[in-house]
Parts: C-alpha cells; sequence; structure tokens
C-alpha cells in the first residue's frame, strides 16, 4: 500500500499554527521561560544517555500541540507503519524503503514481493563480519601475500557520504588499517589517495548501487591501471571487492564472485551505509563496533516506531524545523557538532536531507504551495564560532541551530573538554539571551567615554530570541552515533510526510548527470 495523499495546507491543524503564528512570532523566549519555571524539563527528552532539549525555541505547548495535530492529521502513524512494514512508500521508483531491515534485530520478517529479506541481511551481515576479521587479523592478504595495510572505499553521493563521515567519526575506535577515499571525477584526486599507497597491501573496496556511476567507474579504471603495472589481472580478486546489486558488471570487472557484497534497490543510497557500503566501517572499526553502530540505530528505530509523538524525539526534530521553515520562512537549519570527529556530519546530512526533501511536486504531481526542503549546513565547534557564527548571532536571516555536544571527551583531557563544553553551552545562551544596549553600556561604562559608547552600542547589541536545539549525549561510541543519524534519518522521513512529497527518489540529480555525458559524446 502506497503513502495517503494529504496537503498540508489544507488541516485544521495548518490554519491552526497560521493564527496561532500570528499571535506568537514576536514573543520572547526569555518571558515564555519566566511563565514556566519548568520549561527546560517539560522541553527535553530523554533517550538511552541521549538528553534532547528543545526548550530554547520560539514555541509554547500550544504550538508543539498544533504541530503534533499536524503530523496526526497528515497521517504520519499509518506512514510509518508502511515505512517499517516494506510497502512500497518510494512510489517513483516502486521500490519499499526498508534502510531500518538492515539494522533490524528483531525476528519477525520484513516481507518485499512477498519474500522475507531478513534471512539475506543477515548472509550480508555474516559475510561482513567474516570478511572484516579475516582483513583485520590479516588472514585475508593481498596478491603478493602480504597483510592489508590500507582500504580505499572507491564511490561517490551515497556510497561515499555515510562510510567517509562514519569513519572519520569513530577514528577513535580504529584499528590499524588506514581509510582512504576516492570520490570525485577530479583525476588529481585520485592521484593523491594513490600516489603513497602500496599496491600490495592495499585493498580497493568499489562501492556503487547500480554499478554504472561514471565517476565511481572512472576512478576503479584508474586505479586498475595503476594496480597492473604491478600486478596481473589475476591478482585482481586478491586486491578488489565491490559492493553493488549489479553482479554481471561487477564481474565483468574481473572481482571474484565470492569478493562481491550484495546489497538491494529497497536501499536507497544515501541510507545505505548500515548495508555493506558500511564495509569500509566495519575494516576501520571492526565488525563489533560496527554492529553497536547499527544496534544504535535500531534503538532509535524503535524509539520511532513505538513513542507517541510528544515524546518522540525524530517527530518533535521534524516538526519544529517544518515550524521554521513554513511559519517563520527560515530558508537554513546549521548543524554543530561540538567534537572534531564529526566535522563530516554536516555534508552527510546535506545530502540526507536535501536529497530526500529537495522536492517540488507532491504526490499528486501538482507544483506545492508551500515550502519544502531546508537548506543543511554547519560544521564542527569550536571552529565555526570564529567564522560563520556571527551571522547565526547578528545576521538578517533566522537560522535554527543544532547543537550537538557530549559529557565525555574520548582521551580524558578534561581541561579541554571542559572549555569546549562551555562553549557548546555558551552559544545556545548568547543566541538565546542577546545582550540589550542596558547590557553593552553597562559592559563599556568603565570607559567612561560617553560618545565612544553611543557610537558603538548599535553594532554590540545582539537582539538574541535565535532559536536552538541541543542534544547532549554521555560520549561519542558507534552506538551513540548510529542513534543519532537514525534520528535524522527519521525526522527527514517526518518532514517529508508532512509536506506529501515523495523523499526516497532524486531524479533531480540526473539532468545534470545526462548533460555532461551528451557534451562528452560530442
Ligand atoms: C543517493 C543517491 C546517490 C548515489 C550515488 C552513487 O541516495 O542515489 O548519491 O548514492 O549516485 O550511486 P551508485 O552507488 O549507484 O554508484
Amino acid at each position: 500500500m502506497s503513502l495517503l495523499n494529504i496537503n498540508p495546507t489544507s488541516t485544521a491543524s495548518w490554519k491552526g499554527l497560521q493564527d496561532h503564528f500570528e499571535e506568537i512570532k514576536d514573543v520572547q523566549m526569555k518571558s515564555l521561560f519566566l511563565e514556566d519555571s519548568n520549561r527546560k524539563k517539560n522541553m527535553s527528552r530523554n533517550f538511552e544517555d541521549l538528553n534532547f532539549d528543545f526548550s530554547k525555541n520560539r514555541m509554547t505547548k500550544e504550538t508543539m500541540d498544533l504541530l503534533l495535530d499536524l503530523a496526526k492529521e497528515c497521517k504520519l502513524d499509518d506512514a510509518i507503519a508502511k515505512y517499517f512494514e516494506g510497502d512500497k512508500i518510494n512510489v517513483t521508483e516502486n521500490r519499499a524503503v526498508l534502510h531500518t531491515a538492515l539494522r533490524n534485530i528483531n525476528n519477525k520478517p520484513i516481507l518485499v514481493d512477498g519474500q522475507d529479506i531478513m534471512p539475506e541481511v543477515h548472509q550480508t551481515l555474516e559475510k561482513i563480519k567474516g570478511f572484516t576479521n579475516q582483513v583485520v587479523s590479516g588472514e585475508f592478504k593481498g596478491y603478493s601475500g602480504k597483510a592489508f595495510t590500507d582500504v580505499v572505499n572507491i564511490g561517490i553521493g551515497g556510497s561515499d557520504l555515510g562510510p567517509n563521515m562514519v569513519v572519520e567519526g569513530l577514528h577513535y575506535y580504529k584499528n590499524h588499517l588506514k581509510t582512504h577515499f576516492v570520490s570525485n571525477i577530479d583525476g588529481d584526486h585520485v592521484m593523491e589517495v594513490i600516489k603513497e599507497l602500496d599496491p600490495e597491501t592495499t585493498l580497493f573496496v568499489i562501492v556503487s548501487k547500480t554499478f554504472t556511476t561514471q565517476e565511481t567507474l572512472t576512478n576503479a579504471e584508474t586505479i586498475k591501471k595503476w594496480f597492473l603495472k604491478s600486478a596481473t589481472e589475476e591478482d585482481i580478486q586478491h586486491n578488489f571487492v565491490a559492493v553493488s546489486t549489479n553482479l554481471d558488471k561487477v564481474k565483468g570487472f574481473g572481482i571474484a564472485e565470492e569478493n562481491i557484497f550484495t546489497m538491494w534497490n529497497w536501499v536507497g543510497g544515501r541510507y545505505s551505509l548500515w548495508s555493506a557500503v558500511g564495509l569500509s566501517i566495519s575494516l576501520a572499526v571492526g565488525f563489533d563496533n560496527f554492529k553497536k553502530f547499527l544496534d544504535g540505530a535500531y534503538a532509535m528505530d524503535e524509539h520511532f516506531k513505538n513513542t507517541e509523538f510528544e515524546d518522540n524525539i525524530p517527530v518533535i526534530m521534524a516538526v519544529i524545523s517544518i515550524w521554521y521553515n513554513n511559519f517563520f520562512g527560515s530558508e537554513s537549519e546549521v548543524v554543530i557538532p561540538y567534537t572534531q570527529y564529526l566535522e563530516k556530519l554536516a555534508p552527510f546530512l546535506q545530502q540526507l536531507s536535501m536529497e530526500s526533501n529537495g522536492k517540488s511536486v507532491d504526490r499528486n504531481g501538482d507544483k506545492v504551495t508551500y515550502q519544502t526542503g531546508n537548506i543543511i549546513w554547519g560544521n564542527s565547534g569550536t571552529n565555526v564560532q570564529h567564522a560563520f557564527m556571527q551571522l547565526v548571532h547578528q545576521g538578517t536571516k533566522l537560522i535554527p541551530v543544532d547543537f550537538i555536544g557530549f559529557e565525555e571527551s574520548l582521551y580524558g583531557n578534561v581541561d579541554h573538554h571542559q572549555k569546549l563544553m562551555a562553549n557548546f553551552y555558551a552559544q545556545a545562551e548568547a543566541l538565546y539571551a542577546g545582550k540589550t544596549a542596558e547590557e553593552v553600556h553597562l559592559d563599556m561604562k568603565f570607559t567612561g567615554d560617553v560618545q565612544k559608547i553611543n557610537a558603538l552600542l548599535p553594532f554590540k547589541v545582539f537582539d538574541g530570541n535565535r532559536p536552538s536545539n541541543a542534544f547532549l549525549m554521555k560520549k561519542l561510541s558507534p552506538r551513540s552515533l548510529g542513534a543519532l543519524i537514525s534520528s535524522y534519518e527519521h525526522k527527514t522521513f517526518v518532514q517529508g510526510i508532512i509536506w506529501n512529497i515523495y523523499s526516497f527518489d532524486q531524479f533531480g540529480v540526473e539532468l545534470g548527470k545526462e548533460l555532461a555525458n551528451k557534451l562528452l559524446i560530442k
């Protein structure tokens, strides 16, 4: 069964939200905190060791109730059931959307076209496990009999961004294998990566669901040529493996059948890091950590599937974002993890959200008359405070922020961590509270120069009342990262449901590819 088709602007709650917006748009968060001494508690939710604090938003309980009513009127519950049960909710590609099955650990069958897919999922996981253990232990060797020292992931888009982000995100848990990523068709990219590699001790993982992607195939061919300068065609089977649905094309490349990891067309590229597309993650941090990463995502899936909307973290994340996008007219959201490990989180979330919800046609095929997908951007704190945060604090745009922080650092450097987290809290506070003219005055009083104070005053005032969410976890671990990513996946899903669009196709990336091919033929 397919998704229902409900225009969100036709619902009573949308109209209610429009009226409510007029009442609340100028309300100061400071007064909301004064009115409700339990606001922080009332507007925080816990999941395992994650605390999600959404109290610093320009909303009241009434706002949240209306937003959750909107989710109900858009039949989010029906959509969630269809999503997890494997209905073909990717209608335009006639596919189920089952990245959740890749981390599913209950024994209930999940049917696609009448077939239970779980046995295949488990077989592939076992294969990832066996292969990872063999490579990490040095039992699976390169063509000349030496153990591997390096792994190169060759892929692009969904076959690169997720694995790349997680390998870097879990660097603390890494083993001795060095992991590299080649994605861009830019030949300098591949040359820079291979120039220091030894073909004898490098394992190449070609990741391409379709095995037709121009960038990936060109890079794989270039690497193969470079490899064949020191090895033979026969040796390819020792140093190259592939992740794909296109078995014939992979075999045509020279890769042995047993070195092919399958994936399925019910997993979208940008949701595929949980499948064998995550092989480079498993190789980098070991299968046990990869499994913990999947388990964290599964726990968040269960929370999302089974929790009432008012306590459901991904649902709350999604509706807050809709509140700013569709009512305040915010165009973008910024995500700032206070850990250098997650420097690549923003590019990953950009693809996840913008490729999924960057649509302007609804499920009827009609042009939408309201805003959909928002622009996601970000980088790691505290670096961003010395860069783009100026615009978030004092610019003309209203840009909601997601701050992501951890109570403990991984190496236990307390001094650094206290400073890092002081900044994490201070940024949210500065956005919320701002700085009034009186406060600026007080600050500058000591100069005694009234003229100078008056001249500088307007530039030093911060309006405040700028919204943010805070995600606080105990520490960055495979499990916590899995849960965090899963929550953003479900946020994206909920938004697509409410906006009445199809989130799981990506026709928008095709035209440019076609034109590039035409230009090449000329
Ligand atoms: C993701 C997109 C896209 C895709 C790449 C790579 O959802 O579909 O980013 O992952 O185009 O595709 P292949 O894995 O088929 O090479």
